[in-house]
């Protein structure tokens, strides 16, 4: 009973941990025009939350990607999109697309709120976005539907407008990097694995 006690304890929390694993990246844009902040938040079963106001971008649809390089003087050093699949340019709903294509954002009025969830960014394992940078583009990204010869490459979405380094926030520590966007969870269940099996073997 007593070892039925101490697994039943030891998956509770293990699983609270897990749980509360909530990463936090931010990337903070400023240029003469444009100026805001995104915040991607890792949060369970491998989505990230993508938030920010964004100022100062012309009215209508910017493309808004990843891209592979966190060297942003100028934009144009940050590379091409984060693209670690080598698939083709798509939306960010396609299942071939960047890992870093994330579609278009909207402004109106000078202002651009951001507000949605993306299922193929990370901010751990081996395709983490964090160290990258996320790039603002004078045009809308057409997705990869059009026949535009930069369709399946960048979307068309043109210059680039306003960039920054993808860094970390919470927690200060511990952004396991890993072979897969799971590697936290392997690592903590790999531990308490361990733990089990040691207090078993007391007993
Ligand atoms: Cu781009």
């Amino acid at each position: 009973m007593a070892k039925l006690c101490i697994l039943l304890f030891l998956v509770t929390v293990s699983a609270v941990i897990a749980a509360n694993d909530t990463r936090t990246a931010v990337v903070h844009l400023k240029t003469a025009t444009v100026e805001g902040n995104v915040t991607f938040q890792q949060i369970g079963n491998g989505h990230v939350r993508i938030t920010g106001l964004i100022t100062g971008l012309e009215n209508g649809k910017h493309g808004f990607h990843i891209h592979e390089r966190g060297d942003i003087v100028p934009c144009e050093a940050a590379g091409g999109h984060y693209n670690p699949l080598m698939k083709n340019h798509g939306s960010p709903t396609a299942a071939e697309r960047h890992v870093g294509d994330l579609g278009n954002i909207e402004s109106s009025d000078g202002k651009a709120m951001i507000d949605f969830e993306d299922n193929v960014i990370s901010l751990i394992g081996e395709y983490s976005i964090v160290g990258r940078s996320l790039v603002i583009h004078a045009n809308e990204d057409d997705l990869g539907n059009t026949t535009h010869p930069q369709s399946k490459t960048t979307g068309n979405a043109g210059g680039r407008v306003a960039c920054g380094v993808i860094g970390i926030k919470d927690p200060v520590n511990n952004w396991p990097r890993g072979t897969s966007a799971s590697s936290t969870l392997s690592a903590l269940s790999v531990g308490v694995v361990s733990v089990i099996a040691a207090l078993l073997s007391t007993f």
